[in-house]
């Protein structure tokens, strides 16, 4: 391996709230609150928003430096949700934790009226898996509101994306879409210090298109952006091990250090503790020796 990569650059990440995100002493580990109702992995446990706000809190205890909120499962197959509706999950989990938490939340959303009310509510990142394609005012609410912006790649969309994935070479053809759409934010006004970019794991990928931008993840560093990854509990996880979803936690922890030693900024994980201890084992080895507590 090629070892110019493998050094994880230092970033600070801007968040609409002007707070910087940094990834100095270890990749950040960002929980995962689903707010809906057939979510791969965990569809229904927080879709009451009492319990989704009880979750969110205990991510917290256990470490989460990020939540991620969504109300919308982007799952292969899934069904789109209203705008009206995806709001009615989110909003209330997202006031209530900014009221008591000084932790960032990030919104899951392809819908610019989602990720304006929900900055409005007190997150302060979009993650928009369309990386700005599905609405086409997201870009301006990214632009004006100065959130951070995860820009991830996706072959085709939710509802049909596993249908037949067709690549040259994965991680050539992830990197030039995932430049082009740094590009188009930039064109649009969005701050350069807000982009995070993510190679999209599951989305439009065969398991052999996935684990081939695991092995290969530390070329994306190439694109001069904190790379994340979600890989928690996703399926190729499962075809590797002949696991089912519930059965799939040291798959992604394995999967979670491999990816800090090739440099990635962001962790999107379901088991924020467990993750957290790998990344910073990883963490550790990565710097070999010059660990930070
Ligand atoms: N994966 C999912 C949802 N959002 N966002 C980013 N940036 N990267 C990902 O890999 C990613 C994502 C799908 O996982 P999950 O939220 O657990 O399930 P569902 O979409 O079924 O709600």
């Amino acid at each position: 391996m090629d070892m110019q990569w493998i050094s994880r650059s230092h970033f600070r990440i801007r968040t609409a709230s002007g707070r910087l995100l940094d990834t100095a002493a270890r990749p950040l580990v960002m929980g995962i609150l689903n707010v809906t109702p057939d979510s791969f992995s965990d569809g229904g446990d927080y879709f009451r928003i009492d319990r989704a706000v009880a979750h969110g809190r205990d991510m917290v205890l256990q470490g989460a430096y990020i939540l991620d909120i969504g109300g919308e499962s982007t799952r292969p197959g899934a069904a789109p949700v209203d705008a009206e509706t995806e709001k009615k999950r989110v909003l209330p989990v997202i006031s209530e934790l900014a009221a008591e938490s000084d932790v960032p939340m990030s919104i899951d959303t392809r819908k610019a009226a989602v990720a304006e009310a929900a900055l409005e509510a007190g997150a302060e990142m979009i993650n928009d898996v369309s990386a700005l394609r599905y609405d086409k005012n997201m870009a301006s609410v990214a632009a004006s509101s100065g959130a951070a912006l995860c820009l991830m790649h996706m072959q085709g969309e939710p509802r049909t994306m596993q249908g037949n994935p067709q690549y040259g070479d994965v991680v050539g053809d992830v990197m030039v879409w995932l430049r082009e759409r740094v590009d188009a934010a930039l064109d649009a006004g969005v701050d350069v210090d807000g982009i995070i970019v993510d190679p999209g794991f599951g989305f439009g990928k065969l398991p052999a298109h996935n684990l081939e931008l695991l092995c290969r993840l530390s070329e994306l560093n190439a694109i001069g952006r904190p790379v994340l990854l979600g890989a928690s509990r996703k399926s190729t996880i499962g075809a590797v091990l002949g696991r089912g979803a519930e059965c799939r936690l040291y798959g992604s922890l394995a999967v979670a250090a491999a990816a800090v030693l090739s440099g990635v900024s962001i962790l999107r994980v379901h088991d924020v503790g467990a993750s957290l201890d790998a990344v910073r084992m990883a963490e550790a080895i990565r710097r070999g020796g010059e660990w930070v507590k």
